[in-house]
C-alpha cells in the first residue's frame, strides 16, 4: 500500500487503545502520536477533532475521528476481512452492543476506579459503580452464553466485533470489573491475549 500519510493520535485510554491495537494488528502504516487533546495539546486538536477526544486518524486534509469509523477505514485500507462487509449487519449489532451496553457497563468501572482515583477530580461515584455491577451481570451474562456456541463473535473468525467488545477487558483487574464466573468470556479473551497488538498495543511507542 502507497504511504498515504495517515497519522494515528493517541492516548493510552479506553478507546484510542482499541484503534492503536487495530492499527498494529492490521500492520496500518500510521505514524503514532501520542496527545493529550483534552490537556496541553487542546489548543491545536480542535481544528482535527471539535470532540477534543482520542484517537483521531489524519489523512492528508481529513481527519476521522470515532474508534470505530476509524477501525473501519484502517480495515478497508488494508485487510477489509476484519471488518467483513458481507457480515455487516452482525458487525453493526456487536459494535452497537459494546458502545451502549457491555463497554458501557465495563467502562464505567474504567473511569470510577482508574480515572477518577488517581485524578481525584471529584469522589467516586459509588451509585454509578453499583448500577454498572447490575447492567455488566446482565451483559456479561448474554455474551458469555453466546462465546458458548463460538470462539469468535462474527463470521467463524477474528474480527473488529472481538476487538471492540473487549475494548475495556484488558483493564478488567485494575478496574475492578467483576468478569469471575464468566469462563466462556475470560477463554475470548485469553484468545485475544494471545495477539500481540491487543496485549501490547503501546509496546515501542509513547
Ligand atoms: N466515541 C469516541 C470516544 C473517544 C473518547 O472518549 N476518548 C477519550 C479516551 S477513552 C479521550 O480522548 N480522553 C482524553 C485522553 O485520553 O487524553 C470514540 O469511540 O472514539
Amino acid at each position: 500500500m502507497a504511504d498515504r500519510g495517515l497519522k494515528l493520535y493517541y492516548s493510552h485510554n479506553l478507546n484510542p487503545r482499541v484503534a492503536v491495537a487495530v492499527a498494529r494488528h492490521l500492520k496500518a502504516p500510521v505514524e503514532f502520536t501520542r496527545a493529550d487533546p483534552m490537556g496541553s495539546d487542546k489548543h491545536w486538536f480542535v481544528p482535527i477533532n471539535p470532540n477534543t477526544r482520542v484517537p483521531v486518524l489524519v489523512e492528508g486534509s481529513h481527519s476521522l475521528w470515532e474508534t470505530d469509523a476509524i477501525a473501519m477505514r484502517l480495515a478497508a485500507l488494508t485487510t477489509p476481512e476484519f471488518w467483513p462487509l458481507e457480515h455487516a449487519v452482525e458487525m453493526m449489532r456487536w459494535v452497537s452492543w459494546s458502545a451502549h451496553h457491555f463497554t458501557q457497563a465495563g467502562g464505567t468501572f474504567y473511569f470510577e476506579n482508574l480515572i477518577v482515583r488517581r485524578y481525584q477530580f471529584r469522589p467516586v461515584d459509588e451509585q454509578a459503580l453499583l448500577s454498572a455491577a447490575e447492567d455488566f451481570a446482565t451483559h456479561a451474562k448474554v455474551l458469555d452464553d453466546t462465546l458458548a456456541k463460538r470462539d469468535w463473535l462474527v463470521g467463524g473468525k477474528l474480527s473488529y466485533a472481538d476487538f471492540r467488545v473487549a475494548t475495556a477487558l484488558p483493564f478488567a483487574e485494575a478496574a475492578s470489573i467483576p468478569l469471575a464466573g464468566y469462563g466462556n468470556i475470560q477463554r475470548w479473551h485469553d484468545r485475544l491475549l494471545e495477539i500481540d497488538a491487543w496485549r501490547e498495543p503501546f509496546a515501542g511507542i509513547a
